[in-house]
């Protein structure tokens, strides 16, 4: 796992995570950055994804490839939106991390980068959120034989601060 500061629409890797809505239609924050960097074709294969399977629930993940963004694909995860903490938001963020990697390896992708999810509009406590994504991101690779490089990348220096503290800490 590794850390850097920027904009993940820059990212070549195998998949950049987007913190997606459940209408999978775009949005502003990353998902906006992320649509407008890579072009229509990402748009109709998430409006084909909801004609087939409806709108995506709260912690589960979708694919598309990566349009004319220099990463392979897009892996699009819905965030729980922060209401206090008692709306199960740390576990549902957890299984962002886990079904976006899980969708990754199923399709064998290897260098994986993740925003952090739910720390913008979604308004999740940035603190509580890097020890989730550190957490889970470190169990799913103890947990599998899958060899993975994944990478978070922070828009914000407090976000990119609390991830290398949790990286160390763990
Ligand atoms: N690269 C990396 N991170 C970014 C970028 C970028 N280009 N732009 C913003 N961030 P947000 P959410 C960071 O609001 O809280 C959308 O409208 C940003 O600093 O994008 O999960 C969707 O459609 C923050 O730390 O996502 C949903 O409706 C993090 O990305 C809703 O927002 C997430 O902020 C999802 O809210």
């Amino acid at each position: 796992m590794q850390v850097v500061q920027g904009d993940i629409t820059k990212i070549a890797a195998d998949a950049i995570i987007n913190a997606a809505n459940s209408s999978l239609l775009g949005g502003g924050g990353v998902d906006g950055a992320i649509h407008r960097a890579g072009g229509k074709t990402i748009l109709e294969e998430c409006k084909a994804i909801v004609a087939r399977l409806g709108r995506c629930p709260t912690g589960e993940a979708v694919i598309t490839t990566g349009g004319n963004l220099p990463a392979k694909y897009v892996i699009h995860t819905v965030g729980p939106v922060w209401n206090g903490g008692k709306k199960q938001e740390e576990e549902k963020l957890a299984d962002c991390y886990t079904n976006s990697l899980k969708l990754a390896a199923a399709h064998r992708l290897t260098s994986i980068a993740f925003p952090n999810i739910s720390t913008g509009v979604y308004r999740f406590p940035k603190e509580k959120a890097s020890r989730i994504a550190v957490q889970a991101v470190r169990n799913f690779m103890q947990g599998s034989n899958e060899i993975m490089q994944v990478i978070f990348v922070c828009y914000d220096e407090e976000n990119f601060n609390l991830i290398r503290k949790y990286l160390d800490y763990f």
